[in-house]
């Protein structure tokens, strides 16, 4: 009986202790991860005039980036000062796009950064290309 009860006092410690170390590991783990997407997500949109998150098979990314080929094409946007980055088969993807929700408000594609300011998406791109107002954010 005496030894039944010690058992059971030990089994239970064990797990306890398994239990808060597990969640120690998984919480630092995300703690890791998500600053790390953080800090590249911040980095990408310093680093260019123009950052693009997007989805290769998205159609309103397909509508932004069309306007951006337009303006590389014409010498309006240099190479360098542009980039897309493909975020489908990162496997951050879904961290990507909860980051840039924080920073924008919304977790959708393309996330269009022109001079670090949030823009919009494909239908901003577009509607501020019409208007003459994307030329003039360059
Ligand atoms: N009005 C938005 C629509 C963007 C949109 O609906 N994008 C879809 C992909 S085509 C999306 O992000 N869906 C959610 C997801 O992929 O997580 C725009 O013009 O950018």
């Amino acid at each position: 009986m005496r030894a039944t009860r010690l058992f059971t006092a030990l089994t239970r410690h064990t797990l306890e202790q398994t239990t808060r170390t597990c969640f120690a590991v998984d919480r630092n783990r995300f703690k890791f991860n998500m600053s790390n997407v953080a800090s590249l997500i911040d980095g990408k949109i310093k680093s260019k005039k123009v950052m693009v998150f997007s989805k290769t098979y998205c159609p309103f990314c397909t509508k932004a980036k069309k306007v951006f080929d337009q303006l590389l094409k014409d010498g309006t946007l240099s190479t360098e000062d542009y980039e897309v980055m493909e975020i489908e088969n990162d496997p951050n993807c879904e961290a990507m796009q909860s980051e840039l929700e924080k920073l924008t408000g919304g977790r959708s594609v393309p996330r269009v950064f022109i001079n670090q300011k949030f823009i919009g998406g494909g239908d901003e791109v577009v509607s501020a290309h019409k208007s003459g107002k994307l030329v003039k954010m360059l």
